[in-house]
């Protein structure tokens, strides 16, 4: 809304890919949308296809060496890159999505959301030809140890990981900040529940249904605790008293 200046607020993005219309669904999402059309958030394409050879605007060519599938060719992905990079200001991020990178966390994320701009490169096929990336020198990042058919779902991740962070989009009685992962914290979430008060027999836990505001923040935080251990033993290590610490009570 009018409180935070454009210049500030805007993630403005631009999505260099083969298959601009799959992220359509993303651009028209409640939540990413509103953002979109409340000018919160800017996304933008460029057609790989638009920086083809010949005709045809061929992209792809079979790879050096043999094997299956085809590559992506440099000329067409770098020119592309540089024609995205453009329309963003100085110090703008180019994030190729890839197995092959660090994989994101919501410290990257974070990270991202303060960038002037991003690009974001989808690739297609087996991959993009080495040389592109070494003009480019983007930075690689992976969303998770698979393989997909191309970045473009890897892209939109990325887009709507960063676009929730921005102030107001996800509407302002909500903080990041509480999520899992969030800034303070750094836990997984904790239990969550709404009516009605029975469901096949199962209730909520008491402590929920009084008013004790701070009874309820203790419990949410030991459970949180609690789940982070049992499940994600690798986020708490580190943490001042961590490896002995007691065990908190399962849920009610
Ligand atoms: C294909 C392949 C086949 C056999 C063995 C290894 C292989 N790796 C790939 C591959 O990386 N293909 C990519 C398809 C080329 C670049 C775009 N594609 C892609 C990106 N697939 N998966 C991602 C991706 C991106 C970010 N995080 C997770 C996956």
């Amino acid at each position: 809304m009018g409180e935070y200046p454009p210049s500030v607020t805007v993630v403005h993005s631009t999505v260099v890919t083969l298959f601009p219309d799959l992220f359509r669904p993303l651009l028209e999402q409640s939540v990413f949308g509103r953002a979109v059309r409340r000018g919160l958030l800017r996304v933008d394409f460029v057609d790989l296809r638009t920086f083809g050879e010949g005709r045809h605007r061929v992209v792809d060519d079979r790879p050096f060496g043999g094997g299956p599938g085809m590559v992506l060719m440099a000329e067409p992905v770098i020119r592309a890159v540089e024609a995205a990079r453009a329309r963003h200001p100085r110090g703008c991020r180019t994030v190729y999505l890839s197995p092959q990178g660090r994989t994101l966390t919501q410290a990257m994320v974070r990270d991202l959301a303060t960038a002037p701009g991003l690009v974001l490169l989808c690739g297609r096929y087996e991959g993009v030809d080495e040389r592109a990336l070494e003009v480019l020198r983007p930075e690689e990042v992976s969303i998770g140890d698979y393989v997909l058919s191309g970045g473009e779902l890897a892209a939109m991740v990325v887009l709507d990981a960063v676009a929730r962070l921005r102030p107001g989009v996800l509407g302002d009685e909500r903080s990041p900040a509480e999520d899992s992962f969030g800034e303070g914290e750094g836990l997984l979430d904790h239990p969550h529940y709404t009516r009605p008060l029975d469901v096949r027999g199962i209730g909520v836990p008491e402590v929920l249904r009084g008013g004790n505001h701070g009874a309820i923040a203790a419990w949410r935080r030991a459970q949180a605790l609690a789940r982070t251990r049992a499940r994600r033993p690798d986020l708490l290590r580190g943490r001042p008293g961590s490896p002995d610490a007691p065990a908190a009570a399962p849920p009610a």
